[in-house]
């Protein structure tokens, strides 16, 4: 893995050193160097959090905005220029939790963009308190007896909403990690990666734990019952690899509205929507 990419860029970074969050920045930019893209061709963007911040480290085009609006930002983007990558970068506070209604929305929507979640448990940036996959019963300072709440399931929600790329990876395991990355960008469609990341100044979960408890799913990540089945068993929620990958994509958003418009047909709309429409095909 190189450490210096054409994806390096040279502002300092506000991370605990030792954080698995530069982990996946190191795969992220390795990936996006072998897949010979370069930094004009991706857009990442975030909200707000501790991996939020990561577009700030990664030369390319970004967009930082408010916390949990990333997706439908990356949604617009990629709509309005359809030849960049987009790629999120998001927690799972940002994402399941405060952008909780735009995950649902955009999963069933399928936009063709990547979704990198890094899911350390809990609210780092604002000093660890309970997010929507913190497990229940772990004593929060907030929750001082214990969460109540049971853990949301976001691998078995996307698989029901029809998601067509659905991965489980641990930052700790970086070269699979690239490659699921690799692959998540090549995909058409909505392409997901819940990324196992512990925060070691908060302890969610611990290294050692990571370490100890992952393996490698042998599963035909094709068979869609098999992966929910691997999504619901709370006995492979350690398991790493693309659990499901749907062989015979759907199609994405906006595809119908660049094959089936012609320029003439668009002449009818209003003059906004003229313009609008004009740049979109132009882009295409
Ligand atoms: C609307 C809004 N609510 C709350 C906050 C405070 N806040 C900032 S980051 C954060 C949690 C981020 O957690 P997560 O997405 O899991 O990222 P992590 O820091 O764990 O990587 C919260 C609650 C905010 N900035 N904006
Ligand atoms: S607080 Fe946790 S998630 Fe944030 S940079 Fe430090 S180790 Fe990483
Ligand atoms: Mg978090």
């Amino acid at each position: 893995m190189k450490s210096k990419t054409k994806f390096s860029n040279n502002v300092p970074s506000q991370w605990c050193p030792g954080c698995p969050n530069h982990l996946i920045l190191k795969a992220l930019q390795n990936g996006l160097e072998e897949l010979e893209l370069t930094p004009q061709e991706v857009c990442l963007v975030s909200g707000i959090g501790q991996a939020a911040k990561l577009p700030h480290y990664l030369k390319g085009n970004f967009f930082n905005g408010l916390h949990g609006r990333a997706l439908p930002v990356a949604t617009g983007i990629k709509l309005a220029n359809p030849k960049l990558k987009v790629i999120v970068t998001t927690g799972d506070g940002d994402c399941y939790g405060e952008g909780g209604n735009h995950f649902l929305h955009t999963l069933r929507r399928n936009p063709d963009i990547t979704l990198l979640v890094h899911n350390n448990s809990i609210y780092a940036l604002t000093k660890g308190q309970a997010s929507p996959t913190t497990p229940k019963g772990e004593k929060r300072a907030l929750n001082p007896r214990g969460v109540e709440d049971e853990p949301l399931n976001p691998l078995a929600l996307a698989l029901i909403q029809g998601t067509g790329f659905v991965a489980r990876c641990s930052a700790l395991e970086i070269e699979h990690l690239k490659e699921v990355i690799k692959e998540a960008i090549n995909y058409p469609g909505l392409a997901y990666v819940d990324i196992l990341q512990p925060c070691i100044s908060w302890l969610k979960p611990s290294l050692e734990t990571l370490k100890k408890e992952t393996f490698f799913l042998s599963h035909d990540p094709q068979d869609f019952e098999q992966a929910l089945k691997i999504a619901l068993d709370p006995a492979q929620k350690w398991g790493l690899g693309i659990i499901y990958k749907n062989p015979w994509p759907k199609p994405v958003l906006g595809e119908g509205f660049y094959q089936h418009f012609s320029l003439e047909q668009l002449t009818h709309l209003p003059p906004l929507d003229l313009t609008i429409a004009q740049n979109l095909l132009k882009a295409h």
